[in-house]
């Protein structure tokens, strides 16, 4: 997973270096990103294949693609923070995930830019490159710092979303908006925030994240509490000591935002 993520990360930073001189000419960089993100999806497809070549997957753009075994599945996203890439701002990843008989079993987030590579197995801890992992230690909301993506446009809409933003930044240190959801979890599985959360994403968004998580001491349910964040795609993740409060401050501020 590690392998496949490096190579497709050398033809993403290849690309990121063009985008600015893109973002001069009339067309715009749009369709150029939408290509490099299918050249790195298109790598780690190939790579994955090579090193298990029964094994399924779900990628963001390719869809489902089934393998002879039923039983493990990549959930792939080639680049979370396309539209980090796109305007050139230097905050995005590639998230691997490995589904096993239905359950994320292993996961690599990495951050090409910064060489960071978050990864774990279940059962065997969570690493940033060679170094172990760990949530961090935070148990008051106030010294907390927050990670969230906002909903946008295109997507069924939260009323309820700026209450919770609202009372969030209020309660504690401060909020962040990054926008790559995979490095956001990485983030709070490294104990640089304390907890992150977002509505309506997709499967590859969090698949790896999920795994890197757990496996660093935190806590993942979806916002209201129940654990289908894979089909939902809404996600509270937290360091553990911090994640009542912070469901209980949403669903306050849902209840409030109805
Ligand atoms: P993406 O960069 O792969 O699209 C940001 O809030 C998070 O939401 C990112 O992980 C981003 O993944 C995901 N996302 C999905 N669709 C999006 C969209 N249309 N605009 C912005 N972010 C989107
Ligand atoms: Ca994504």
């Amino acid at each position: 997973m590690a392998n496949a993520a490096y190579k497709a990360a050398r033809g993403l930073c290849r690309d990121f270096g063009e985008v600015e001189q893109l973002q001069v000419s009339r067309k715009g960089p749009a369709d150029f990103v939408s290509s490099a993100d299918h050249k790195a999806e298109r790598t780690l497809v190939e790579e994955l294949t090579r090193a298990r070549p029964k094994f399924g997957f779900l990628v963001e753009e390719g869809g489902e693609i089934k393998g002879e075994d039923s039983s493990n599945r990549w959930i792939i996203d080639p680049l979370d923070g396309t539209t980090n890439f796109l305007h050139g701002i230097p905050h995005f990843a590639i998230s691997i995930g490995l589904e096993r008989d239905g359950r994320m079993f292993a996961g690599v987030i990495y951050d090409p830019l910064r060489d960071e590579l978050f990864w774990a197995e279940t059962g065997g801890g969570a690493f940033i490159n060679a170094q172990r992992l760990r949530v961090s230690a935070r148990a008051r909301l106030g010294d907390a710092l927050i990670a969230t993506g906002m909903p946008f446009k295109g997507r069924a809409s939260h009323p309820e979303y700026p209450v919770m933003l609202d009372s969030v930044w209020a309660a504690t240190s401060g909020v962040r908006r990054f926008g790559s959801a995979a490095l956001d979890l990485a983030y709070v599985a490294a104990g640089r925030y304390d907890g992150f959360w977002e509505f309506a994403l997709s499967p590859w968004d969090i698949a790896a994240g999920l795994v890197v998580l757990r496996e660093a001491g935190g806590i993942v349910s979806e916002v209201d509490g129940g654990d289908r964040m894979m089909e939902s795609g809404d996600i509270l993740a937290s360091n553990g000591h911090l994640h009542e409060y912070l469901r209980e401050l949403l669903a306050q501020a849902a209840a409030a935002g109805r």
